[in-house]
């Protein structure tokens, strides 16, 4: 199955990459290919898909005075569980620290301990001289865009003055900007209203994070970028109004594109609201505080969403993995939401949720591929060498079973570093079966057959999207 179309093949892979994909039981100048081939994985009423590309992971992300749980070991892997063979992850400049210094940092995190294959966009935590200048050095390295953050004053926080510059850089390298698009000081003062108001429960973060700061976050973000001429990615888009925003300026021809995450097609604020446990009360609510918050069933978002989707005023579904514990981390705010760490752990159910949406009739099975793998690699400039089961690329490939089952159990039932899982009771109707990474299998039928550092970092060329 591709992004485009689905036909019985064999794929044929020599080494690391794929050397033929054939019509069944073709030979190869004369040779018949079962027979000279040293391995054979009979995948007979399966579906054969490019690897998944998830192109917004958070691992050891430091936030709130701790940080993500999963490593670049235990996140990967989880990955690889769940048919996800590519991932770029954020590497953080920290306000004060130079571009340089983060990204090095971040390379040495990862640096042989990943599953599978990596790369990074660069989380800009400080406009000023310094940075614009390291920006447009990133491209040689393999890093083609960078996230700004219009929400978290004080921490990741860009102001305006400081967007527009950064996105003036953006379109002078061709290097994409991503944008957390929710207003932050305006969140920031609801917040304070609201806890001094002793409304202090997890659900109230969702309250105070309005859709009306993601629609105008949104919205200036585009204004921004237009005036600039900058291709600007809005990442983990939640709330209706700001889909809106971004069909808006598509149909004006700009070059916008949105991405939204599991979370927010499947689970609600209601959900978060009427959530409690015996263990955590009410709290148990924080398993899902993440930002952009889950939003309002009852206004309709999670339906807009899948809509956007098919419509393409969406392109694409990352996951934002950003794990915490509840034990320790989520714990920390207790008695006040403001200080969650925010963050949901879905790296390992993205294939299998999106999936689900093909099952349930949201989307077409091509579409599913195509948001998953295709797009990413496209949006970030891999494709060819991922994102596409075609002579040349990478041997990522994912053996995927529609007659399987998956159920996302309660506890730690997976393979990410977490104590719990936001989606617990989620059931599947499929099942990754096999994963290849680079012809290597490193997943087949509930076993672990990778080693740590089989990942390689990816140098990525400039959006496939630019025009
Ligand atoms: N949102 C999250 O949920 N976690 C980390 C950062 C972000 O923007
Ligand atoms: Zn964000
Ligand atoms: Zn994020």
């Amino acid at each position: 199955v591709s992004a485009t179309g689905r036909a019985p093949a064999d794929v044929l892979i020599d080494g690391e990459t794929i050397a033929a994909v054939l019509t069944p039981g073709s030979t190869l100048l004369g040779t018949d290919l079962a027979a000279s081939v040293d391995t054979v994985i009979d995948a007979t009423g399966k579906y054969v898909i490019p690897g998944g590309i998830d192109a917004h992971t958070h691992m050891q992300l430091p936030f709130g005075g701790t940080a993500a749980s999963d490593t670049f070991e235990t996140g990967t892997r989880a990955a690889a569980w769940g048919g996800t063979t590519t991932i770029v992850d954020f590497a953080v400049q920290r306000t004060g620290e130079r571009i340089e210094d983060g990204l090095a940092h971040w390379h040495e995190l990862a640096a042989g301990q990943c599953a599978v294959d990596y790369g990074f966009h660069q989380i800009v935590g400080g406009v000023d001289e310094q940075s614009l200048r390291a920006l447009p050095k990133l491209v040689d390295e393999g890093i083609t865009s960078f996230k700004l953050f219009m929400a978290y004053p004080g921490v990741f926080y860009s102001d305006d003055a400081q967007v527009l510059k950064a996105m003036q850089s953006s379109a002078a390298t061709g290097m994409l900007t991503m944008m957390h698009a929710e207003n932050g000081p305006v969140i920031d003062v609801l917040a304070e209203q609201l806890v001094a108001r002793g409304k202090t429960d997890p659900y109230f973060h969702g309250v105070a994070r309005a859709w009306q700061a993601e629609e105008e976050a949104t919205h200036r973000a585009i204004m921004l970028a237009n005036l600039t001429g900058a291709p600007l990615y809005v990442v983990h888009v939640s709330a209706k109004q700001a889909v809106q925003q971004l069909a808006w300026a598509r149909d004006n021809g700009q070059n916008v594109f949105g991405e939204t995450c599991p979370q927010y097609l499947y689970l609600s604020l209601e959900e978060q609201l009427g959530a409690s446990s015996e263990q955590w009360g009410a709290f148990e609510g924080a398993k899902w505080v993440c930002s952009t918050p889950l939003r309002s069933r009852a206004e309709g978002h999670q339906h807009h969403m899948w809509q956007a989707l098919r419509t393409n005023d969406l392109q694409m579904v990352s996951t934002d993995h950003c794990p915490f514990c509840m034990t320790d981390q989520k714990e920390l705010g207790r008695g006040d939401f403001r200080a969650i760490p925010n963050g949901i752990g879905s790296i390992e159910h993205r294939m299998d949720l999106m999936y689900q949406g093909v099952v349930t009739g949201e989307i077409s099975l091509e579409r599913w591929v195509e948001l998953t793998s295709t797009t990413p690699a496209r949006m970030f400039g891999m494709y060819g060498r991922k994102g596409v089961i075609q002579p040349g690329a990478d041997g990522d490939i994912v053996v995927y079973d529609p007659a399987g089952h998956t159920s996302i159990g309660y506890g730690k039932t997976h393979h990410m570093n977490m104590d719990h899982s936001a989606w617990e009771g989620f059931e599947i109707d499929g099942h990754v079966d096999t994963v290849l990474s680079r012809g290597k299998v490193i997943v087949d039928d509930g076993q672990y057959l990778g080693s740590k550092g089989d990942g390689r970092f990816v140098r990525r060329g400039l959006s496939q999207y630019l025009i």
